[in-house]
């Protein structure tokens, strides 16, 4: 009865670990998974309870309340990204997940990131100037995730006890820095929305980390 619903799309370019990151979420363990190419729009549920809820008094509904979190993980590949925008405009999202790897291009990243921004104002309206309009009033949630934050230092480290260290950092926010521009324009076009920024390893990150983007989320939503 005290539960929240948390609905978030999870955007980005093929191989950047939605997949991954949404199989944190479920608590599988991600090693036994064979990486499968998904062309198919996949919706996964999971009630989580947040870590933060043990700091809360036993009086408190947040010590006790679950998060019901719809993901809906899109196909990243270039060929059936179209269908971002059905999605976007058939579920009724709090925002999104756009993912990025340090691996990738920065040109084929851009264009992910092009593609996420144009395909989620179609999916606001197909006329761009009413999408530009309804754009204006839109409450969203951008977050921004740069994902596989483990492969950013070259030196060795080991996987097991990994965490975002100040070096790992410092490559991360540089490899996200070339994307401040575009960042800007989403600011630009939805004055109203949240903007995020998150660095991860999906597949060697803590769950703690993991745990923090969801509570990021509903900060967002519920008490801000
Ligand atoms: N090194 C590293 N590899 C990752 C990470 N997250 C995902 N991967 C790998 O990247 C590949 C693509 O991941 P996947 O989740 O299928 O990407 P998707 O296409 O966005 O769904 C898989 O081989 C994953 O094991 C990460 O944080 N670090
Ligand atoms: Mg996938």
């Amino acid at each position: 009865m005290f539960d929240r619903k948390i609905r978030i799309s999870i955007l980005g370019n093929t191989g950047v670990g939605k997949t991954t990151l949404i199989d944190r979420m479920k608590g599988t363990d991600v090693r036994t998974i064979k990486s499968k190419k998904s062309y198919q729009i996949n919706i996964e549920q999971k009630k989580i309870r947040l870590q933060s809820s043990d700091s809360y008094p036993w009086y408190h509904p947040e010590a006790y309340r679950k998060y019901q979190i719809l993901a809906i993980d899109n196909p990243g590949e270039i060929k059936y990204r179209r269908q971002w925008r059905e999605v976007l405009r058939a579920f009724n999202t709090d925002g999104m997940l756009f993912l990025l790897d340090p691996q990738q291009s920065i040109e084929i990243t851009r264009i992910a990131m092009e593609d996420a921004y144009n395909y989620f104002l179609d999916s606001l309206d197909l006329n761009p100037e009413r999408a530009d309009e309804k754009a204006k009033t839109k409450k969203y949630i951008f977050h921004f995730v740069v994902n596989k934050c483990d492969t950013c230092v070259s030196t060795s480290y080991s996987a097991k006890d990994f965490h975002i260290s100040p070096e790992i950092k410092d490559q991360a926010v540089e490899f996200l820095s070339q994307f401040a521009s575009i960042m800007d324009i989403f600011k630009e076009t939805f004055p109203r929305s949240k903007f995020g920024i998150s660095y991860i390893s999906a597949l060697y990150s803590p769950y703690s980390e993991i745990n923090k983007l969801f509570e990021i989320l509903k900060v967002y939503l519920f008490e801000s």
